[in-house]
Formats: structure tokens, sequence, C-alpha cells
């Protein structure tokens, strides 16, 4: 991997104008990887913007630079030597314009095992925890030298795509590269803070609510609850208060599956989890003409679901 991690160093130095750019609605991993790359960018001095569709949640905002991502779509009509995509396991899922996609230079930096290795020069490691690590691993090929502040994106990346380094995905290199972060400076319990011990008063409530909902099948061994927009309405929060919901549910033990419904005016979207190793989600949420991996998978339908005496049923 080194040769291409220098093929890509040397693309990088000979460009004036780069554009990083994200997944929509960006995770810590999407914003950790981009703003990490976009610190090596400033220290050579090259003019750089970082696009996602959608802002970052605001607990994120403690990182380095996270106020110059842009949401703006004009990034696209602007002249650039080099596109760096992080995390974006497609350069639709980007964002990108299909033309623009088309006559740039990209380079894609991914750990999705369905990322097709789009771009001129790829780097897809489905080993990989986190995009933050295999940007850990460029950084190490090309012997540049990680900093506090670097340290910190790439960290705060691994800690929000392995949930605190307690799903699958977490390998003994992971622990290896969060070390050595942590000897650079990054203070784990304060990026813990504030990627994970940030809910509010009213996302607590909600929280509560929500859990207070939970139904069971016994047939299907699975146990499911619901949250719908109305709710984030009522308890004044944002979407984001409701991350890491479904893998709370999945902390029950007499039930192998949990399911998260969310429920907006025309749409519904479901969140599975399991810890089991022998039951795969993935094939539930396929034949909903969803996606994802053996413990963590999802699907949308086209309806609206709402509780009528105790069970959801399809409103329109
Ligand atoms: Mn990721």
């Amino acid at each position: 991997m080194k040769d291409i991690f220098l093929k890509i160093n040397e693309a990088i130095l000979g460009a004036n104008n780069i554009l990083i750019a994200t997944h929509e609605k960006p995770d810590g991993d999407a914003c950790g990887s981009a703003l990490a790359l976009a610190l090596y960018l400033q220290t050579l001095g090259k003019n750089f913007q970082i696009f996602s569709n959608n802002k970052a949640p605001d607990f994120l905002y403690f990182l380095p630079l996270i106020d110059q991502m842009t949401t703006d779509v004009d990034v696209f009509n602007k002249r650039w030597d080099l596109v760096i995509c992080v995390d974006a396991s497609s350069t639709s899922f980007a964002h990108l314009p299909d033309d623009f996609a088309v006559r740039s230079t990209i380079i894609n930096f991914d750990h999705h095992a369905t990322n097709a290795s789009y771009g001129q020069l790829a780097v897809v490691d489905v080993g990989a925890s986190s995009t933050a690590e295999v940007v850990f691993n460029f950084f190490k090929a090309i012997s540049y030298p990680i900093d506090r502040k670097l340290a910190s994106c790439l960290l705060t990346g691994i800690l929000t795509d392995t949930g605190g380094f307690s799903h699958p995905n977490t390998t003994i290199k992971t622990m290896a590269i969060a070390s050595e972060l942590m000897k650079k400076g990054s203070k784990i319990h304060q990026i813990f803070n504030h990627v994970v011990h940030n809910k509010s008063l009213g996302g607590l409530r909600l929280w509560g609510m929500v859990l207070s909902r939970i139904q069971t099948n016994q047939k299907l061994d699975l146990a499911y609850t619901y949250v719908t927009a109305d709710d984030l309405i009522n308890y004044q929060v944002p979407e984001e208060e409701i991350d890491g919901l479904v893998n709370f549910l999945n902390v029950i033990s007499d039930y192998s599956v949990v399911m998260l419904f969310k429920i907006d005016r025309g749409f519904t979207k479901a969140s599975i989890r399991t810890k089991r190793d022998d039951i795969d989600v993935s094939r539930l949420a396929l034949a909903f003409g969803g996606g994802g991996h053996q413990k963590a998978a999802g699907f949308s339908l086209p309806w609206r679901l709402e509780e009528v005496n105790g069970k959801l049923v399809v409103k329109d």
C-alpha cells in the first residue's frame, strides 16, 4: 500500500487547488478524516475547501477547521486540480455532480466494502476500522509528523466508527493506532465526552420516551421501537440526539435482534442491530431494498408508520 500512498502524496504536492469531499450527513469518521487531511493541506499552503451535502453535527465542532466545512454546491463551479473523497463509498454519496466527477482527478480514501475503488488513486481498506485509520496509514507512509490536533481528528474518526472500541471492526491494529494517537497528546476521554456524553436534557427525555415504547415479537426474537419527526419537534432536539439510540437498544440480552424506526412525514427509516454472530441482519435489510453489515444494517420505506392500539401500521 506504501506505493499508492506515495503516489497520492505526489499528486497532492503537485496540486494547488484541492477539494476534500465527504458523504452526506457527515459523521465523526467523515469529518475527522476530512479535517486531518485539511490540516495537512493547510501546512503545505494549499488552497482547499471541504464539502459535505449536510452540516456537521454540533457535537463535532470541537474539531479544528470544522467551521471551514461548506454545504455550498458552488464549490463545483470552481476549478480544482484534485478532489480527495473520504469515507464515501461512491461519488454520488459525496454528492459530486456526475459531470464534475468524470472530469476531476479523484483520490479515494475509504474502508467500506461497497466502495468500487472509483477514482484515479483509490485506497479502500476494508480491514480498517475507519477511514481515519486509512488516513493515519497514509501519514505514516509519507513519514508526516502527526501533531496533537491532527491526532484528535483521527482518534475521533476511530472512536466513532468503532462505537468506542466495542464494534467487531476494532482490531489489534486499531488499538495500536489509537495508542499512538494518544502518545501525540490526543485526550481520549475528552473526545468521548464530545462524541458520546453529549445528550441534552430534552434528548435524554426523548430517549426515555422511545425506550418506554419498546414492543417485542417473540416469533422473530425482535425488540423494536420508534421515534417520529414530531417527537424531535416536541422535545426540541436535533436529529443527531438520537444517534446511538439503536446501539443502546442493542444492549438488551433477552432478544436477539433490535430495530428502531425513524418515522418522518412520508417515509420511514429502519435501523437493525444484533450482537449474535449467527444472525445476518443485512439480509433482512436487503429484503426491503436496504443494506449494511452482518450486525448493523438498515432500510427505508416510502410510507409513514403510525401506532394504532399498540401496533405499528402503515399510514400512507
Ligand atoms: Mn467510516
